[in-house]
């Protein structure tokens, strides 16, 4: 049986935050997801034009479907709005024993208040004792602990407090505070479990949501609690460097170009047979690209599901994979080559290319200097460096034959994800 996630959230019509933010993650990370919706916001990120809470019957009938028909594996509740769908939970979750997080949702980003302020006394007081772990930001962790939080010290003695009020878990998120670099806490059974992050310059609409939703995926998956806290922290990473990217503009051209090659690998089919067992990915540059965070590639590489090939995980700048590494050092030799990618080596793949009229050189890796194997993505640098001083010029493929525990490959150079791909699909015509 699949395990099931219950989340107990306002709907958020933007698809960013609350029941649907949640159900994505749940999906995400492989759990079932539940829903019992306590309020229906009409919302765009930058605004709420309205809110309506759900009647009463309707919250408490929805909780008794799930919890009459489901092993209900862990529960997190968001935004629940007013001090009566507060009473109705307190009166059903304090019979329920299984990991419990609650995000107490207060204001959303653009201002708007998610929790009536009659509401708030009756979450502090009868909700969050029931809790496994609660997940505050600085703000609602004020309202929680009833201090002023300005730095790292102060969410300590907060967390204290709350663990005193009861509180099992707290995991404070920094964000809100002034700092360069976001610190989120983790205080669990007397310990500080710190994760430091950088500040992502992006719309953070939803995040806290994926975040606890994350972390009680993690917990019912059967991580530990540290665990899943540094898990969900990667993911929502994920997620805010993914809209940095798209929220920049020179990106975006690179990104529409990225995603265009990637809808024409995913359609076809006959692109499976060309991934390679350490899977295959597709990195785009500009022809200005300097360093690894000027390439976007895909976090998870490219795989293949139901027989189609499919691109896995946000994409990403800076990605440390082999390919941006290729192409990085493709572009230092020709500043005309822009896009990259790696497919499986095979006899009839090389033969292939050649029909295909590329330009198809090789290498062997076993000739790669000793020392240069310590530098990190050395060998990259190696493979086209040494193609280019024999050859002139960076050609359409580099394929080697491997080395011990090496996985011998193919490499397609172009001067765009276009010209990418469309190599790739000559060499799919004569296979
Ligand atoms: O991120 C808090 C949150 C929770 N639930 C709903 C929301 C928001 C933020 O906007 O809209 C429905």
């Amino acid at each position: 049986m699949m395990k099931t996630a219950l989340t107990i959230a306002g709907s958020d019509s933007d698809g960013m935050a609350g029941i649907q933010a949640d159900l994505k993650t749940f999906k995400h990370f492989k759990v079932h997801g539940l829903s019992v919706i306590t309020a229906i916001t009409a919302q765009a990120p930058e605004k709420v034009l309205s809110i309506h809470t759900v009647p009463a019957e309707s919250i408490s009938d929805q909780f008794e479907a799930v919890r009459s028909s489901f092993n209900i594996d862990g529960i997190k509740t968001g935004m629940l709005y007013t001090a009566n769908t507060i009473e109705i939970l307190r009166e059903k979750l304090h019979k329920y024993d299984g990991p419990l997080i609650i995000d107490p949702v207060m204001i959303a980003g653009s201002g708007a208040l998610l929790l009536q302020e009659d509401a708030i006394i009756p979450l502090i007081d009868t909700l969050l004792p029931l809790a496994t772990i609660i997940t505050p930001n600085i703000h609602e962790a004020e309202r929680i602990a009833k201090i002023k939080i300005r730095t790292l010290e102060d969410m300590k003695i907060a967390a204290k407090k709350m663990r005193d009020m009861g509180i099992q878990g707290i995991l404070m998120k920094g964000s809100h505070l002034n700092t360069p670099k976001i610190t989120d806490m983790f205080y669990l059974e007397d310990d500080f479990h710190i994760h430091e992050k950088k500040r992502i310059n992006a719309s953070a609409h939803g995040t806290g949501c994926v975040f606890s939703a994350a972390l009680l995926a993690g917990i019912i998956n059967g991580s530990t609690p540290q665990v899943a806290f540094h898990r969900a922290e990667d993911h929502v990473s994920g997620i805010m460097k993914e809209r940095a990217l798209l929220e920049n503009e020179q990106i975006m051209t690179l990104e529409r170009e990225f995603r265009q090659g990637i809808a024409r690998l995913e359609n076809s089919k006959g692109f499976c047979k060309l991934i390679a067992e350490v899977r295959s990915n597709l990195a785009v540059g500009s022809e200005q690209m300097r360093s690894l965070e000027d390439i976007v590639t895909t976090e998870g590489r490219i795989t293949q599901s139901y027989g189609y090939p499919i691109a896995i995980g946000p994409l990403e700048l800076g990605g440390i994979h082999h390919v941006p590494r290729l192409l990085l050092s493709a572009q230092r030799l020709d500043n005309s080559i822009r896009a990259a990618i790696n497919i499986r080596f095979k006899e009839e793949h090389v033969e292939a290319c050649q029909l295909a009229k590329l330009d198809v050189q090789e290498i062997d890796r076993r000739k790669e200097p000793p020392k240069n194997l310590q530098k990190e993505g050395g060998t990259m640098e190696w493979v086209v460096e040494e193609v280019y001083k024999r050859h002139g010029k960076i050609p359409d493929a580099i394929f080697d034959r491997g080395d011990f525990k090496k996985e011998p490959m193919i490499r397609i150079f172009g001067r765009s994800a276009t010209d990418v791909i469309n190599k790739i699909f000559r060499i799919l015509s004569f296979l």
